[in-house]
């Protein structure tokens, strides 16, 4: 049995689908979480979904996934902008990384054109709205294919 992919989220993403649809969309995280639950059992993968409003709590969650996952996506909302804890968390971690984002940050206030978390990770999958997240599971299965065989 493969080892599940972690999906962490971070602060008032528990809001999506209640504010701002313009930016982030309909749906709601619940909703982001049963689509991802549905999409990647056809690939052999279960995932543990998690958010916090809590730097703290996502640098527990991630040291977790170092050890009881394959492969992390996260959405870091604001600390992708501001949390080295949470970029030093993700160097410490030998497992594919995916950064994702609902909307495309590069093309927004000044203040988002950086990521710590950019330079952790593997990739970067933004402004695809809900459907990053399944583009993001589909790059993690692709990148943990391309290594079992490696291994062969
Ligand atoms: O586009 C993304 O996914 C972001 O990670 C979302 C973060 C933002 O700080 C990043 O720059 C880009 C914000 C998440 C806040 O989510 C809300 C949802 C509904 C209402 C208010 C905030």
């Amino acid at each position: 049995m493969n080892k599940p992919i972690y999906i962490l989220n971070g602060p008032n993403l528990n809001l999506l689908g209640q504010r701002e649809p313009e930016i982030y969309g309909y749906k709601t995280l619940g909703d982001i979480e049963n689509s991802c639950r549905d999409n990647v059992k056809k690939f052999g993968y279960d995932i543990v979904f998690k958010q916090s409003n809590i730097e703290g709590e996502i640098v527990d969650y991630i040291q977790e996934a170092r050890t009881a996952g394959c492969a992390i996506l996260i959405n870091p909302a604001a600390y992708t902008h501001t949390s080295v804890a949470i970029y030093d968390a993700l160097k410490a971690v030998d497992l594919p990384i995916i950064e994702i984002h609902l909307s495309q940050p590069a093309t927004r206030e000044s203040f988002r054109a950086q990521s710590y978390v950019a330079q952790a990770a593997t990739g970067t999958i933004s402004g695809f709205g809900a459907d990053s997240y399944n583009l993001g599971l589909q790059a993690a299965v692709n990148l943990l294919s391309n290594t079992s065989k490696a291994k062969r």
